[in-house]
Protein backbone atom coordinates (compact mmCIF):
# COMPACT_ATOMS: atom_id res chain seq x y z
CA UNK A 1 0.00 0.00 0.00
CA UNK A 2 1.49 3.82 -1.31
CA UNK A 3 2.78 5.32 2.48
CA UNK A 4 0.48 8.15 3.48
CA UNK A 5 3.13 9.77 4.66
CA UNK A 6 5.31 10.51 1.81
CA UNK A 7 2.72 12.54 0.31
CA UNK A 8 3.18 12.13 -3.48
CA UNK A 9 0.90 13.80 -6.15
CA UNK A 10 -3.02 12.95 -5.56
CA UNK A 11 -1.91 10.97 -2.12
CA UNK A 12 -3.53 11.84 1.00
CA UNK A 13 -1.11 13.87 3.04
CA UNK A 14 -1.47 13.70 6.89
CA UNK A 15 -1.51 17.29 7.99
CA UNK A 16 0.70 16.94 11.87
CA UNK A 17 0.25 20.88 12.05
CA UNK A 18 -3.20 20.42 12.41
CA UNK A 19 -2.71 17.92 15.09
CA UNK A 20 -0.47 20.05 16.99
CA UNK A 21 -2.95 22.96 16.90
CA UNK A 22 -5.94 20.75 18.29
CA UNK A 23 -3.89 19.78 21.03
CA UNK A 24 -2.51 23.33 21.78
CA UNK A 25 -6.60 24.36 21.92
CA UNK A 26 -6.72 21.56 24.22
CA UNK A 27 -4.18 22.42 26.72
CA UNK A 28 -5.45 25.17 28.70
CA UNK A 29 -9.08 24.36 27.92
CA UNK A 30 -9.88 23.50 31.86
CA UNK A 31 -8.98 25.90 33.95
CA UNK A 32 -9.90 23.58 36.96
CA UNK A 33 -7.38 21.01 36.02
CA UNK A 34 -4.57 21.10 38.23
CA UNK A 35 -2.68 24.63 37.92
CA UNK A 36 -4.66 25.11 34.74
CA UNK A 37 -2.96 22.99 31.84
CA UNK A 38 -3.00 19.34 30.54
CA UNK A 39 0.70 20.37 28.70
CA UNK A 40 2.39 18.31 32.14
CA UNK A 41 0.28 15.36 31.99
CA UNK A 42 0.59 15.36 28.25
CA UNK A 43 4.67 15.41 28.65
CA UNK A 44 4.23 12.59 31.18
CA UNK A 45 2.15 10.68 28.49
CA UNK A 46 4.83 10.64 26.02
CA UNK A 47 7.51 9.80 28.51
CA UNK A 48 5.92 7.04 29.93
CA UNK A 49 4.74 5.36 26.64
CA UNK A 50 8.30 5.87 25.53
CA UNK A 51 10.07 5.15 28.62
CA UNK A 52 9.46 1.36 28.72
CA UNK A 53 12.20 1.00 25.77
CA UNK A 54 14.95 -2.26 26.53
CA UNK A 55 18.02 -1.64 23.97
CA UNK A 56 18.80 -5.43 24.73
CA UNK A 57 15.73 -6.80 23.58
CA UNK A 58 14.87 -4.52 21.73
CA UNK A 59 11.08 -4.22 22.89
CA UNK A 60 8.98 -1.44 24.89
CA UNK A 61 8.93 2.00 23.55
CA UNK A 62 5.98 4.26 22.04
CA UNK A 63 5.60 2.16 18.96
CA UNK A 64 2.17 0.01 19.76
CA UNK A 65 0.57 2.63 22.00
CA UNK A 66 0.25 -0.56 24.54
CA UNK A 67 -0.71 1.64 27.47
CA UNK A 68 -3.94 1.38 25.76
CA UNK A 69 -4.31 -2.03 27.35
CA UNK A 70 -4.21 -3.74 30.61
CA UNK A 71 -1.90 -4.59 32.40
CA UNK A 72 -0.15 -1.60 31.15
CA UNK A 73 -2.34 1.04 31.77
CA UNK A 74 -2.95 -0.51 35.33
CA UNK A 75 0.70 0.12 36.25
CA UNK A 76 1.10 2.27 39.37
CA UNK A 77 3.80 3.77 37.03
CA UNK A 78 0.57 5.18 34.86
CA UNK A 79 -1.80 6.46 37.31
CA UNK A 80 -3.33 9.31 36.52
CA UNK A 81 -2.27 9.21 32.75
CA UNK A 82 -5.80 7.71 31.88
CA UNK A 83 -6.51 11.85 32.05
CA UNK A 84 -4.39 12.35 29.32
CA UNK A 85 -5.36 9.27 26.82
CA UNK A 86 -8.97 10.25 27.29
CA UNK A 87 -7.69 14.06 26.71
CA UNK A 88 -6.54 12.97 23.32
CA UNK A 89 -9.61 10.60 22.08
CA UNK A 90 -11.43 13.41 20.48
CA UNK A 91 -8.25 14.42 18.58
CA UNK A 92 -7.83 10.72 17.75
CA UNK A 93 -11.51 10.85 16.63
CA UNK A 94 -10.69 14.27 14.60
CA UNK A 95 -8.11 12.68 12.80
CA UNK A 96 -8.08 8.86 12.47
CA UNK A 97 -5.27 8.46 10.10
CA UNK A 98 -2.89 9.72 13.07
CA UNK A 99 -1.59 6.17 15.34
CA UNK A 100 -2.44 6.56 18.93
CA UNK A 101 1.71 6.36 19.14
CA UNK A 102 2.49 9.30 17.04
CA UNK A 103 -0.45 11.20 19.00
CA UNK A 104 0.54 10.72 22.46
CA UNK A 105 4.33 11.40 21.55
CA UNK A 106 3.03 14.31 18.94
CA UNK A 107 1.63 15.90 22.35
CA UNK A 108 4.04 16.03 24.45
CA UNK A 109 6.04 17.34 22.01
CA UNK A 110 3.53 20.43 21.41
CA UNK A 111 2.80 20.67 25.31
CA UNK A 112 6.70 21.40 25.58
CA UNK A 113 6.65 24.07 22.86
CA UNK A 114 3.63 25.67 23.59
CA UNK A 115 4.88 25.87 27.29
CA UNK A 116 7.72 28.04 26.20
CA UNK A 117 10.21 24.85 25.91
CA UNK A 118 12.44 24.46 22.82
CA UNK A 119 11.09 22.67 19.55
CA UNK A 120 11.07 18.75 19.64
CA UNK A 121 12.29 17.39 16.83
CA UNK A 122 9.55 14.55 15.97
CA UNK A 123 8.60 12.41 12.76
CA UNK A 124 5.84 9.83 12.78
CA UNK A 125 6.32 6.49 11.88
CA UNK A 126 4.53 4.69 15.03
CA UNK A 127 2.01 1.78 14.07
CA UNK A 128 -0.15 1.12 16.93
CA UNK A 129 -0.40 -2.83 17.91
CA UNK A 130 -3.22 -4.74 18.22
CA UNK A 131 -3.94 -6.84 21.43
CA UNK A 132 -2.67 -10.23 19.81
CA UNK A 133 0.23 -8.52 18.41
CA UNK A 134 2.91 -8.41 20.89
CA UNK A 135 4.55 -9.43 24.50
CA UNK A 136 3.46 -7.12 26.91
CA UNK A 137 6.29 -5.23 28.79
CA UNK A 138 7.13 -6.46 32.46
CA UNK A 139 6.18 -3.72 35.16
CA UNK A 140 9.10 -1.72 36.61
CA UNK A 141 10.53 -0.54 33.55
CA UNK A 142 9.84 3.19 34.75
CA UNK A 143 11.55 4.42 37.61
CA UNK A 144 10.54 4.81 41.21
CA UNK A 145 11.03 8.01 43.12
CA UNK A 146 12.10 7.45 46.36
CA UNK A 147 15.06 5.31 44.67
CA UNK A 148 18.67 6.46 44.31
CA UNK A 149 20.97 7.34 41.45
CA UNK A 150 22.16 3.81 41.03
CA UNK A 151 18.50 3.03 39.91
CA UNK A 152 17.88 6.11 37.67
CA UNK A 153 21.32 4.77 36.08
CA UNK A 154 20.23 1.48 36.08
CA UNK A 155 16.20 1.98 34.10
CA UNK A 156 17.75 4.83 31.83
CA UNK A 157 21.02 3.10 30.61
CA UNK A 158 19.07 -0.11 29.86
CA UNK A 159 16.65 2.51 27.11
CA UNK A 160 20.21 3.95 26.24
CA UNK A 161 20.87 7.00 27.54
CA UNK A 162 24.27 8.54 29.26
CA UNK A 163 24.28 10.42 32.16
CA UNK A 164 24.18 14.08 30.54
CA UNK A 165 20.95 12.86 28.76
CA UNK A 166 19.29 11.72 32.20
CA UNK A 167 20.10 14.69 34.14
CA UNK A 168 18.83 16.80 30.56
CA UNK A 169 15.55 15.00 30.77
CA UNK A 170 15.14 15.08 34.35
CA UNK A 171 14.57 18.99 33.69
CA UNK A 172 11.39 18.26 32.70
CA UNK A 173 10.14 18.31 36.57
CA UNK A 174 10.50 22.31 35.88
CA UNK A 175 6.81 20.83 34.89
CA UNK A 176 3.60 19.71 36.52
CA UNK A 177 3.31 18.24 40.08
CA UNK A 178 2.88 15.12 42.26
CA UNK A 179 -0.92 13.56 43.19
CA UNK A 180 -1.21 11.93 46.25
CA UNK A 181 -4.04 9.96 44.64
CA UNK A 182 -1.52 8.86 42.28
CA UNK A 183 1.73 8.37 43.10
CA UNK A 184 1.27 9.32 46.90
CA UNK A 185 4.08 11.77 46.79
CA UNK A 186 2.45 15.56 46.67
CA UNK A 187 3.82 18.65 45.36
CA UNK A 188 4.89 20.81 42.38
CA UNK A 189 9.07 21.13 41.71
CA UNK A 190 8.93 24.93 41.12
CA UNK A 191 6.61 27.72 41.74
CA UNK A 192 5.84 28.23 37.71
CA UNK A 193 4.01 24.45 37.00
CA UNK A 194 3.29 25.48 33.55
CA UNK A 195 5.99 26.72 32.01
CA UNK A 196 9.08 24.95 30.33
CA UNK A 197 12.12 26.54 31.92
CA UNK A 198 15.05 25.64 34.13
CA UNK A 199 13.90 26.12 37.34
CA UNK A 200 14.10 22.82 38.49
CA UNK A 201 17.71 23.09 38.06
CA UNK A 202 17.69 26.64 39.91
CA UNK A 203 15.29 24.80 42.64
CA UNK A 204 17.62 22.31 43.14
CA UNK A 205 21.16 23.97 43.92
CA UNK A 206 19.91 26.82 45.71
CA UNK A 207 17.27 25.97 47.55
CA UNK A 208 17.24 24.22 50.96
CA UNK A 209 15.68 20.92 50.97
CA UNK A 210 14.52 18.44 53.82
CA UNK A 211 13.07 15.10 54.44
CA UNK A 212 9.44 16.08 54.70
CA UNK A 213 8.23 14.87 57.94
CA UNK A 214 4.59 12.98 57.47
CA UNK A 215 3.59 9.91 57.20
CA UNK A 216 3.44 9.62 53.26
CA UNK A 217 6.86 8.42 51.26
CA UNK A 218 10.02 9.61 51.05
CA UNK A 219 10.50 12.95 49.42
CA UNK A 220 11.84 16.73 50.45
CA UNK A 221 10.66 19.85 50.93
CA UNK A 222 11.86 23.54 51.15
CA UNK A 223 11.09 26.12 53.98
CA UNK A 224 7.60 27.07 52.70
CA UNK A 225 6.73 23.39 52.76
CA UNK A 226 5.22 24.31 49.04
CA UNK A 227 7.71 23.11 47.09
CA UNK A 228 8.89 19.41 46.59
CA UNK A 229 11.85 17.18 45.22
CA UNK A 230 11.69 13.10 45.06
CA UNK A 231 14.71 11.22 46.08
CA UNK A 232 15.60 10.59 42.72
CA UNK A 233 15.67 14.69 41.87
CA UNK A 234 17.89 14.87 45.25
CA UNK A 235 19.97 11.80 43.43
CA UNK A 236 21.44 14.10 40.90
CA UNK A 237 22.43 16.55 42.83
CA UNK A 238 24.12 14.16 45.42
CA UNK A 239 26.09 12.27 42.44
CA UNK A 240 29.37 13.65 41.58
CA UNK A 241 28.95 12.19 38.09
CA UNK A 242 25.13 13.84 37.45
CA UNK A 243 26.13 17.18 39.60
CA UNK A 244 28.22 19.16 37.07
CA UNK A 245 25.36 19.02 34.47
CA UNK A 246 22.62 20.05 37.13
CA UNK A 247 24.97 22.99 37.78
CA UNK A 248 25.26 23.93 33.98
CA UNK A 249 21.40 23.82 33.42
CA UNK A 250 20.92 26.25 36.25
CA UNK A 251 23.30 28.43 35.05
CA UNK A 252 22.48 27.91 31.34
CA UNK A 253 18.98 27.72 30.21
CA UNK A 254 20.32 27.59 26.26
CA UNK A 255 22.01 24.51 26.81
CA UNK A 256 18.91 22.45 28.81
CA UNK A 257 16.79 23.42 26.41
CA UNK A 258 19.00 21.99 23.58
CA UNK A 259 19.81 19.14 25.19
CA UNK A 260 16.65 18.60 26.42
CA UNK A 261 15.15 18.82 22.85
CA UNK A 262 17.68 16.26 21.78
CA UNK A 263 16.86 14.06 24.64
CA UNK A 264 13.26 14.33 24.78
CA UNK A 265 13.25 13.69 20.77
CA UNK A 266 15.65 10.43 21.17
CA UNK A 267 13.34 8.99 24.15
CA UNK A 268 10.08 8.96 21.73
CA UNK A 269 12.16 7.37 19.23
CA UNK A 270 13.17 4.76 20.80
CA UNK A 271 12.40 1.35 19.17
CA UNK A 272 10.52 3.36 16.33
CA UNK A 273 11.03 1.05 12.89
CA UNK A 274 11.17 4.08 11.01
CA UNK A 275 12.01 3.64 6.90
CA UNK A 276 15.16 3.84 5.59
CA UNK A 277 16.08 7.42 4.88
CA UNK A 278 13.80 8.87 7.38
CA UNK A 279 15.66 11.72 9.31
CA UNK A 280 14.99 12.80 13.01
CA UNK A 281 15.06 16.34 12.46
CA UNK A 282 11.81 17.43 11.48
CA UNK A 283 11.53 21.56 10.74
CA UNK A 284 9.56 23.82 13.44
CA UNK A 285 5.80 23.90 12.21
CA UNK A 286 4.26 26.59 10.09
CA UNK A 287 3.15 29.39 12.73
FE1 LIG B 1 8.55 12.33 36.22
N1 LIG B 1 7.38 11.99 37.84
N2 LIG B 1 9.91 10.99 36.90
N3 LIG B 1 9.64 12.59 34.53
N4 LIG B 1 7.12 13.59 35.52
C1 LIG B 1 6.18 12.57 38.13
C2 LIG B 1 5.56 13.57 37.41
C3 LIG B 1 6.03 14.06 36.20
C4 LIG B 1 9.86 10.30 38.06
C5 LIG B 1 8.77 10.25 38.93
C6 LIG B 1 7.66 11.06 38.82
C7 LIG B 1 10.82 11.99 34.23
C8 LIG B 1 11.58 11.22 35.11
C9 LIG B 1 11.14 10.76 36.32
C10 LIG B 1 7.19 14.28 34.33
C11 LIG B 1 8.11 14.09 33.32
C12 LIG B 1 9.23 13.27 33.42
C13 LIG B 1 5.66 12.00 39.33
C14 LIG B 1 4.33 12.38 39.97
C15 LIG B 1 6.57 11.07 39.77
C16 LIG B 1 6.47 10.23 41.02
C17 LIG B 1 3.18 11.61 39.33
C18 LIG B 1 1.85 12.03 39.91
O1 LIG B 1 1.67 11.85 41.13
O2 LIG B 1 0.99 12.53 39.15
C19 LIG B 1 11.10 9.59 38.27
C20 LIG B 1 11.42 8.70 39.45
C21 LIG B 1 11.91 9.89 37.20
C22 LIG B 1 13.32 9.49 36.93
O3 LIG B 1 14.00 8.87 37.72
C23 LIG B 1 11.16 12.25 32.85
C24 LIG B 1 12.40 11.70 32.14
C25 LIG B 1 10.16 13.05 32.35
C26 LIG B 1 9.99 13.62 30.94
C27 LIG B 1 10.97 13.81 30.10
C28 LIG B 1 6.13 15.27 34.28
C29 LIG B 1 5.88 16.29 33.18
C30 LIG B 1 5.41 15.12 35.47
C31 LIG B 1 4.19 15.95 35.93
C32 LIG B 1 2.91 15.26 35.55
C33 LIG B 1 1.67 15.99 36.01
O4 LIG B 1 0.59 15.38 35.89
O5 LIG B 1 1.74 17.12 36.46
Amino acid sequence: PPNPSTGGKGEFKPDYDAVRKVVEELLESNEDYDDGSYGPVLVRLAWHTSGTYDKNTNTGGSNGATMRFLPESAWGANAGLGDARDLLEPVKQKFPWISYSDLWTLAGATAVEAMGGPHVPWRPGRSDYALDQFVANPDGRLPDGDKDAKHVRDIFYRMGFNDQEIVALSGAHTLGRCHADRSGFVGPWTNAPTTFSNLYFQELTENKWRKKKWNGPLQYEDKSGQLMMLNTDMALLWDKKFKPYVMQYAKDEEAFFKDFAAAFSKLMELGVPFPEGSVAATPAPQK
